[in-house]
């Protein structure tokens, strides 16, 4: 049974779910958000690393079937999660290009915010630059009509990848978060650490609000505070975990 296939069931037979990871504001705010990540459980393959099988979905067209799945099923668990925590939570889901480029995902959007009762504006959408590569055009008419619903929209792992910096004025961006790469050297490196500096400053600069990823420890958590950070996410407060298990972390770090 080839990888493809066996995802093919899974998506059948209910195999894939979903942990979060919480966001937090740096500026006291506590718990503020969540990231979806998919997890896959086969019977046969054991667990299977979404590095691993998002690419697979991808080449195989099961992308729009398993992307439309995690937004579906965030969007209703994120309502669960708010309404035991009693305050309002930003849901980010990542998206590949080609869920990007189907003609049925902006509809798949508006209508997991209208069944799930969310706010537009509690929906953001993590990009990786990679995405903006691609038919530049066509990408910059969806980004758009997204916008125009309210979502928000996130440059995930920045800094890492082609990280040209002219992506940041020719699409529709709100959002960049820092690849953690380099929030993981902010301590040891004086470069990564200017980096980190800059990319801050620029993002500001740009009216976008930056999100650090990968934050491990305080000392980490301090220098971007100091930096003017405005969101972290990354082990020191949570792993991705299941939904109930968010509302824990929430309570924790109010
Ligand atoms: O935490 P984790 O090991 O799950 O993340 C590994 C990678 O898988 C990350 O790059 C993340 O963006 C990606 N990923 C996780 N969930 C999804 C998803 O629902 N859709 C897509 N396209 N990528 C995802
Ligand atoms: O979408 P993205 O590629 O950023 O997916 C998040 C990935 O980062 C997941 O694989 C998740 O398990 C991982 N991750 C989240 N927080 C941390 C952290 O603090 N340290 C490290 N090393 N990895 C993290
Ligand atoms: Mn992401
Ligand atoms: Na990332």
């Amino acid at each position: 049974l080839s990888l493809s296939a066996a995802l093919r069931q899974a998506l059948e037979h209910d195999e894939l779910s979903l942990v979060f990871q919480p966001q937090l504001d740096l500026g006291g705010g506590g718990v503020v958000g969540v990231e979806a990540l998919v997890r896959w459980s086969s019977p046969r393959l054991g667990s299977v690393a979404p590095d691993r099988f998002i690419p697979v979905a991808e080449d195989g067209g099961m992308i729009i079937q398993l992307g439309g799945w995690v937004l579906r099923s965030a969007c209703a668990a994120v309502v669960q999660m708010q309404a035991e925590l009693g305050q309002p939570l930003r849901l980010a889901v990542n998206v590949s290009p080609r869920q990007l480029r189907s003609a049925t995902w902006l509809a798949e959007i508006t209508d997991a915010i209208e069944a799930s009762g969310i706010e537009p504006k509690q929906l953001e959408v993590e990009l990786t630059e990679g995405i903006l590569i691609e038919d530049h055009g066509d990408v910059v008419a969806v980004l758009d009509a997204l916008r125009e619903v309210g979502v928000t929209i996130v440059l995930d792992d920045f800094g890492c990848g082609y990280s040209s910096l002219a992506y940041l004025t020719k699409f529709p961006i709100d959002k960049i978060k820092i690849d953690r790469s380099f929030v993981q050297e902010i301590t040891s490196a004086d470069t990564d650490a200017a980096i980190v500096d800059a990319i801050i400053v620029m993002a500001h600069a740009l009216g976008m609000t930056v999100v650090a990823e990968g934050v491990e420890t305080e000392v980490q958590e301090r220098y971007l505070r100091e930096r003017g950070c405005d969101e972290v996410q990354g082990y020191r407060y949570s792993p991705g975990v299941p939904a109930p298990e968010v509302v824990r972390v929430a309570r924790a770090w109010a």
